[in-house]
C-alpha cells in the first residue's frame, strides 16, 4: 500500500508513534509518506520505501497567522495525487483531520477517491480539544474520517463524552518494539550518572504542566532521604526552569540530572531502576511503556489511560494524582526489597509484550486494507 502519514514531528507521543509506524510499515514491504513541516525526530537516516515531504510556510507579511491548515491540506493534495497514494493517515485530530477532509473534497471535486484515517491521541481531545474554539471542528472531522483510532479505551470514552460523535472508535493502542530478555547494565555508562550503590530515578516528558514534573521533583526528594539516589529528566519544554529552581530549593540539586531531549530514549531507560510518571491527564503513557519494554517498573498516577499499561502491583504501582507521598512509599518499598524489584522488572517486560509491534501493527494494516477498495 502507498500510505501518506501526516503528524508532528517533534517530541511529542504523537509524533513518536506515527514516526514508527510509518518505519514498521516500510519494512513490511508498504510505501510511506511522511508529510509535515520539518524532518520527524525519530525517523533517523535514509531509509527504502520512505519519503519526506515537507510543508513549507512561507512568511508573507500580510498575515499575523500563517494558514497552515491551508498549506497542509494543498500539500496533501498534491502527494496524494502525484505519488498516487492509497490511503492517508493523520496522527493528531488538530490540524491534521480538518487539513485531510479539505484535501479528501479538494480531490473528489477532481476524481480522485482518498479515504482518510484519524487517529486521536490524547491531549487534541483531553486538553485542546475540549476547548470550545476547536470543539464543533473536531466533533466534525470525527464524523467525517473514513476510520478514527483511539490509543486506549480511556481515550475513546473521554472522546464520546467531550464530542457531539457517535461514530464507531477502535482503540489501537500504542506498540513497542519488545524484548524477551533484559538488557544486562552497561555499568561503565551508568557511573556517568550515578555511583554503583545509587538508584537512579527517571521521567522523560515535554515538561508541560499536564506532567506535573514537580511531583516527580518533590517524591523523589522523599526517596533520597530514605535511598541513595539520583533523579534523570530527560526531555524539554516550559517547566524545566522552574523545575531546575525547585531542585536547588529543596537542596537536591547535586542528586538531579538535566539531559534534554534523547532521539532513543532506551539509553537512559537501560540504565534506569524506576520511571515516573504522575500526570495529571494520560491518554496512553507512551514513555511508561517504553520503560516497561526494558524492564524498568513504572511508579505512576492512575489517570486516562495509564492503568491500561501499568499493572498495579504488578510491572509499577499506581496512585492518586498529586498523592506523591504514595509515591514515594511505593518507589522506596520496591527498591528496598530486591527480590520483588527483580519480579517487578520481569513483569513490566511481559506486560510491554501485550503492546508488541507484531500485536499492533496488523490492526491498522486491516483498517487500511478494509478501506482502500
Ligand atoms: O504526552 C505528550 O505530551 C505528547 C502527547 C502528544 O499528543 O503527542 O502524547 C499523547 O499521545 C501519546 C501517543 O499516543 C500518548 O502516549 C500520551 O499519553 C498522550 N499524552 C497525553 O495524553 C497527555
Amino acid at each position: 500500500m502507498k500510505i501518506g502519514i501526516v503528524l508532528y514531528p517533534t517530541f511529542g507521543g504523537s509524533g513518536v508513534v506515527a514516526t514508527e509506524l510509518g518505519k514498521a510499515l516500510a519494512k513490511k514491504g508498504h510505501e510511506i509518506h511522511f508529510i509535515t513541516y520539518s524532518q520527524p525526530v525519530r525517523l533517523g537516516s535514509f531509509r527504502e520505501n520512505i519519503f519526506y515531504h515537507e510543508v513549507t510556510i512561507s512568511d508573507y507579511p500580510l498575515f499575523d497567522y500563517q494558514p497552515y491548515e491551508t498549506i497542509l491540506a494543498s500539500k496533501m493534495v498534491d502527494v496524494v495525487k502525484y505519488e498516487d497514494l492509497d490511503i492517508l493517515h493523520v496522527h493528531y485530530a488538530i490540524p491534521h483531520a480538518s487539513a485531510a477532509f479539505m484535501a479528501q473534497q479538494i480531490l473528489k471535486s477532481q476524481g480522485i477517491n482518498i479515504p482518510f484515517v484519524t487517529t486521536l491521541h490524547g491531549t487534541d481531545i483531553t486538553l485542546v480539544g475540549k476547548d470550545p474554539s476547536f470543539e464543533p471542528v473536531i466533533s466534525f472531522c470525527i464524523n467525517q474520517s473514513d476510520a478514527v483510532t483511539a490509543v486506549s479505551q480511556s481515550l475513546k470514552d473521554d472522546t464520546y463524552t467531550h464530542f457531539n460523535t457517535t461514530r464507531e472508535i477502535q482503540v489501537v493502542p500504542n506498540f513497542i518494539k519488545s524484548k524477551d530478555f533484559l538488557t544486562p547494565i552497561d555499568y561503565e555508562k551508568r557511573r556517568h550518572y550515578a555511583k554503583d550503590e545509587e538508584r537512579i530515578l527517571c521521567h522523560i516528558s515535554n515538561f508541560r504542566k499536564v506532567k506535573r514534573v514537580e511531583d516527580v521533583l518533590r517524591m523523589f526528594a522523599i526517596v533520597n532521604k530514605e535511598i541513595p539516589s539520583k533523579m534523570i529528566f530527560a526531555g524539554d519544554g516550559p517547566e524545566r526552569n522552574s523545575l531546575e529552581r525547585l531542585s536547588r530549593e529543596l537542596g537536591i540539586c547535586g542528586r538531579v540530572l538535566f539531559i534534554g531531549n534523547v532521539s532513543d530514549t532506551s539509553h537512559v531507560l537501560e540504565i534506569s531502576d524506576l520511571f515516573i510518571l504522575p500526570s495529571e491527564t494520560e491518554s496512553f503513557g507512551l514513555a511508561a511503556l517504553e520503560a516497561m519494554a526494558v524492564g524498568v517498573p513504572v511508579i505512576s498516577s492512575n489517570t486516562g489511560g495509564i492503568p491500561e499499561v501499568n499493572i498495579h502491583g504488578v510491572s509499577g504501582y499506581l496512585s492518586e494524582v498529586g498523592d506523591l507521598e504514595d509515591m514515594a512509599k511505593n518507589a522506596i518499598q520496591l527498591l528496598k526489597d530486591e527480590t520483588k524489584f527483580q519480579e517487578f522488572k520481569i513483569n513490566a517486560l511481559t506486560q510491554a509484550k501485550v503492546f508488541s509491534l507484531e500485536n499492533v501493527l496488523p490492526l491498522y494494516e486491516k483498517i487500511y486494507e478494509n478501506l482502500i477498495i
